[in-house]
């Protein structure tokens, strides 16, 4: 689906909801869950301050810093499986709206500061039908991560390290305003370059 057909969709899904109005009922709140299948394909991230580039060493015009987003694929589903929940129904979606990170490490070689790169209040999009997968790519390290002092000593040759990364993604079943949280993590290794 292009992004144009997503946004069509989205405008679409939020005006139903908004005709629909809010309900507190929890029995249909309770109706479809959305759960995280995989962070990064299940990977840890290598997370680097530069990319040498096709050259693979330092310089030649080709070096980059490297923005990275991971993939997150989301699954709803029916609360249970003797529920019957139309693909058409009001409440047969689930809308990702966005998403909180935060850092954490016990890894001696990692920075006092790196809870500084915390991210609260993200805005994400995308819609989850009911038995289907969405693929949503969400921004892990960006770039004033990379431009902190501490990563580019790593490319310094400072220790590198690992940390963990926490997603609490937010959302609701369309339809209804009850917010839900869907916790996920992310393994992250901090390294100075890596070669394309
Ligand atoms: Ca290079």
């Amino acid at each position: 689906m292009n992004s144009r057909a997503l946004i069509t969709m989205m405008a679409l899904v939020m005006g139903l909801a908004a005709l629909a109005g809010c309900s507190d009922n929890s029995n249909e709140l309770n109706r479809l869950v959305c759960e995280v299948e995989t962070v990064n394909e299940g990977a840890p991230l290598i997370s680097a301050a530069l990319n040498l580039g096709n050259d693979g060493v330092s310089g030649g015009g080709d070096d980059f810093v490297p923005i990275d987003m991971v993939p997150v694929i989301f699954r709803s589903r029916a609360y249970n499986s003797t529920m019957n929940i139309p693909d058409d129904s009001t409440y047969s979606s689930f809308i990702i709206t966005g998403y909180d990170l935060a850092w954490n490490s016990s890894d001696p070689n990692a920075p006092a500061t790196l809870s500084d790169h915390n991210i609260t209040g993200a805005l994400l999009s995308a819609k989850v039908p009911i038995d289907d997968d969405i693929v949503v790519g969400v921004l892990v390290a960006p770039l004033e991560m990379k431009n902190a002092g501490w990563f580019q000593a790593i490319l310094g040759g400072a220790p590198t390290f690992t940390a963990t990364a926490t997603f609490t993604f937010k959302g609701h079943v369309s339809g209804t305003d009850h917010l839900v949280e869907i916790p996920a993590g992310l393994m992250v290794n901090f390294i100075g370059a890596v070669v394309e």
